[in-house]
C-alpha cells in the first residue's frame, strides 16, 4: 500500500508551463465533437501532444494529491475537492503541469478509497460533481491537467455489481468477478493476497470462493469478460467528457490473471502477495 501512496518524484524534469505548447485537443472542443453538454469553457491544459495524438505525459510535472489529507475547505477535518481548487495557484506556481488525484469516488473506505462503489460518483466527504467541474475549470485555466486515480482491478464489495454477483451463481453479474469452487475445504488455488492471507474468500451464500488480490472487501473484476471492459470504458468516457485529462491506472499488473487460475510454485521466502495473482 505504501507504494501506491508515495508521491511521484520531483526532480529536474519539472519544466515550467511555458515550455509546453497549447494544443487543439481542448476538453471543450472534445465535448463539442462528442455532442456533449459543452460545460467546459477553459483554455485546456498545457501538457503537450505526443506524435500519436495523445498527451505526452513523459515530461509533465505530475503532482499527486491525496485529497482527503491535502486541504480541508469546510473545517470538517477531511480534505476535499474545493480545498484542492483553492490551492491551484500555489501548485501552478510550483511548475506543476498535472494533478493526479487519489481516488475521489464513493467508497466504504475499507482501503481508504481504493475500494470504489460507484465509478461515476464523488465521495460525499470530498465534494460533488459540481466541485469536480470547478476544479477542472480552475486547473485548466492555469494550464494544469487533471488525472484521476482509476481503481479497476477490483471494486468494493459494496458495489452494486458485486452485490448482484454474489447473490446467485446465475446472477447477471456473476461472471464479472472470479468465483470458483474450492478444493474441498481449501481455496481454489494457492494465491496469496497482497495484504497477506489467501487471495480467496468463501462466500457463504453460494459456497464458492471469490478472488481478491487485496482485501476481501475488494473483489477482483474479471477483465476477460467483455461486458466488464465495456462498463469500465463507459465510466472512463463519463469523466473524459466532463473534462478530465487522463487516468492513473491502479494495480495494472494485476488486471488479467492466468486464464486457468492455476496454482503457482511457492517463492522461497516470499511474503504477503507471494505467489501473486499475476497471470
Ligand atoms: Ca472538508
Amino acid at each position: 500500500m505504501a507504494v501506491r501512496y508515495t508521491a511521484p518524484p520531483r526532480r529536474g524534469y519539472c519544466s515550467t508551463r511555458r515550455s509546453y505548447d497549447h494544443h487543439d485537443d481542448r476538453p471543450a472542443a472534445r465535448d463539442r465533437a462528442a455532442g456533449g453538454a459543452g460545460r467546459v469553457t477553459h483554455p485546456g491544459p498545457a501538457v503537450r501532444r505526443a506524435p500519436h495524438g495523445g498527451r505526452d505525459w513523459s515530461r509533465a510535472a505530475i503532482y499527486q494529491v491525496y485529497v482527503r489529507s491535502f486541504r480541508d475547505s469546510d473545517g470538517d477535518g477531511v480534505g476535499d475537492l474545493p480545498g484542492v481548487t483553492a490551492a491551484l495557484g500555489y501548485l501552478a506556481d510550483l511548475g506543476v503541469t498535472a494533478l493526479w488525484l487519489s481516488p475521489i469516488h464513493p467508497s466504504p473506505d475499507a482501503d481508504v478509497g481504493y475500494d470504489v462503489s460507484d465509478y461515476t460518483g464523488v465521495h460525499p466527504a470530498l465534494g460533488d460533481l459540481a466541485d469536480v467541474d470547478e476544479l477542472l475549470e480552475q486547473a485548466h485555466r492555469r494550464g494544469v491537467a487533471v488525472i484521476l486515480d482509476w481503481v479497476v482491478n477490483h471494486t468494493s464489495d459494496r458495489h452494486p455489481w458485486f452485490a448482484d454477483a454474489r447473490s446467485s451463481p446465475s446472477a447477471r453479474h456473476r461472471d464479472w468477478y472470479l468465483f470458483r469452487p474450492g478444493r474441498g475445504e481449501e481455496p481454489p488455488n494457492n494465491w496469496r493476497s497482497m495484504f497477506g492471507g489467501p487471495a480467496w474468500t468463501r462466500d457463504e451464500r453460494t459456497g464458492e470462493w471469490y478472488l481478491h488480490t487485496f482485501l476481501p472487501e475488494q473483489p477482483d473484476l474479471n477483465w476477460r469478460n467483455p461486458e466488464v471492459r465495456a462498463a469500465i470504458g463507459n465510466a472512463m468516457r463519463f469523466w473524459l467528457q466532463r473534462g478530465v485529462d487522463g487516468f492513473r491506472l491502479d494495480a495494472l499488473p494485476m488486471l488479467v490473471k492466468d486464464d486457468r487460475l492455476r496454482t503457482t510454485r511457492p517463492i522461497p521466502g516470499g511474503g504477503p502477495g507471494s505467489p501473486t495473482t499475476g497471470g
